[in-house]
């Protein structure tokens, strides 16, 4: 990681990697993918439509979340291992994974992730560290919901976001206007801070847009969310005051 991309993430709040993994590894995590999207592991508890929709017949947004418990052998591979090495070089020694998890927009379903910062979904911590890596599976594109993030919005308080679906993602404003779109080639990531503001369009395409997110905070703020009961495993609460 050079000092210019050091820079460009703190004085941003992303910032594209391209490649991360290679062709192999990127085959390796599409067929675990796979094997979540297809319940070949026992996920029902961790599994959720992001979209909030509740339609018995079909998922929006696939969300699952920490595939790396149910599946802990995915720690010692070089998509955590790697990402473990640019959260310490970016945010400091202390940084650890909290939580990771599989978003995926299956083929035509044209639903968007609203705009919101992670940081609204998380408990108040006294250390605000936090950043995630989003991993593109399959190519990433504007038709089925590449990344899009406002930059410098990391450095404002965290906004106020609502939840209109009950159930369904957390929600605040932003614009496409002002921000910039990530598309992404298979293997790749893009980081951004927990106060990032960020939003993906709908998937419009005939294929699936998997992505693997890790997250990282500091060791003692993880400790002091388990202490708190907090684990990521799933459930959406509101936090509108920072
Ligand atoms: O994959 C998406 O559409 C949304 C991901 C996201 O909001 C996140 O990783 O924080």
């Amino acid at each position: 990681m050079t000092q210019q991309e050091k820079l460009l993430f703190k004085e941003e709040g992303f910032l594209v990697i391209e490649p991360f993994l290679s062709q192999k590894e990127v085959q390796y995590y599409s067929e675990i993918y796979n094997d979540f999207l297809n319940n070949k592991f026992d996920n029902s508890e961790l599994r959720s439509d992001l979209s909030g929709a509740n339609d018995q017949s079909k998922e929006f947004i696939t969300q699952i979340m920490l595939p790396s418990k149910v599946h802990p052998i995915l720690l010692n591979q070089p998509m955590h291992e790697k990402a473990t090495e640019i959260a310490k070089c970016l945010m400091g020694d202390d940084m650890v994974l909290d939580f990771d998890m599989l978003i995926n927009k299956p083929p035509n379903t044209n639903k968007q992730t609203p705009w919101h910062q992670d940081a609204a979904y998380w408990i108040d911590l006294p250390d605000k560290r936090a950043l995630s890596l989003w991993f593109a599976i399959d190519e990433a594109t504007l038709n089925n919901g590449c990344m899009w993030y406002a930059p410098k919005s990391h450095l404002q308080p965290l906004k106020k976001h609502f939840q209109p679906i009950g159930g369904g993602p957390l929600q605040s404003k932003g614009i496409e206007q002002d921000s910039i779109a990530t598309p992404l080639q298979p293997g790749s990531c893009v980081i951004h801070q927990g106060h990032t503001l960020h939003y993906s369009r709908g998937n419009t395409t005939n294929q699936n847009r998997r992505a693997f997110i890790l997250n990282f905070r500091p060791k003692k703020m993880v400790e002091l969310e388990r202490a708190q009961g907090f684990d990521h495993s799933g459930k959406r609460k509101v936090r509108t005051e920072d």
